[in-house]
């Protein structure tokens, strides 16, 4: 199989890049596309930058230009369910972009009218994460995962997004790159190790846990691709 990981941040891909023999490179949209092998699959890895725009370059040319089967996202979160500790992972059942507003038309929050208010991820790849914690011994967390182009550092707004969504965990890319994959028909996958919990000590907590964090993640990517397939 040929697939694709992707992270927004370099942190976030290097610890998956570590693992590669030896790995092409590619510049394209201003990305850096790292090809090579792993597990007995094909990969491409790149990092996006933050936020929805560039999650969205990335992923539709991952889909587009580079025929891939499945595309994995690797990445940290603030948490928003109290089960969720730091380090912990959540994988994502369905994701919405939790600061689309054009309620003034009578629309709820986080919707656009010819899309849906959630996308949810591929169930296949899903049930293979299960299948891979659980062999693991790890408790992997499944739930809805609220995107937007805002670091969330503030109670009330993680509340106001658990509320209105359901959400319980938040970040900035995940939702958008679940929805390219959607439109290009590309099974999804979204995975996020809890940095922070997104509220007033967000910023320290994520500085001192960004890189253990995207590495739990990471190591639980590359298990799956192991398991990928076969
Ligand atoms: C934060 C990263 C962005 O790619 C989204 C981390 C973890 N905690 C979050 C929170 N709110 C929203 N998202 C997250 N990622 C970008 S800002 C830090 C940039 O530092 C998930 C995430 N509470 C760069 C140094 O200047």
């Amino acid at each position: 199989m040929k697939i694709a990981i992707m992270g927004a941040m370099r942190e976030e891909i290097a610890p998956i890049l570590e693992h590669l023999e030896s790995y092409k490179t590619l510049e394209h949209a201003g990305n850096i596309f790292y090809t090579g092998h792993y597990g007995g699959h094909e990969l491409v890895l790149a990092y996006s930058k933050i936020g929805k725009v560039f999650s969205a370059i990335t992923a539709s040319v991952m889909c587009e230009r580079f025929g891939i089967d499945a595309l994995l996202f690797s990445g940290v979160a603030g948490g928003i369910s109290p089960e969720l500790k730091i380090g912990d992972l959540i994988m994502a059942s369905q994701l919405c972009q939790h600061d689309v507003d054009i309620v003034a038309f009578g629309h709820p929050y986080g919707f656009i009218p010819e899309g849906t208010l959630m996308v949810p991820t591929d169930p296949a790849l899903r049930s293979l994460a299960s299948e891979v914690a659980i062999d693991m011994g790890i408790d992997l967390y499944e739930g809805i995962i609220a995107t937007g182009d805002q670091f969330v550092a503030s109670s009330e707004r993680k509340s106001w997004i658990h509320e209105t969504f359901n959400a319980d965990a938040l970040e900035m890319e995940g939702g958008s790159v679940a929805c390219v994959c959607h439109n290009f028909g590309v099974p999804c996958f979204v995975l996020r190790a809890i940095s922070d919990t997104a509220n007033g000590e967000a910023s320290e907590d994520f500085d001192a846990f960004l890189q253990t964090s995207a590495a739990v993640s990471a190591t639980f990517i590359l298990a799956m691709v192991h398991r990928l397939g076969h």
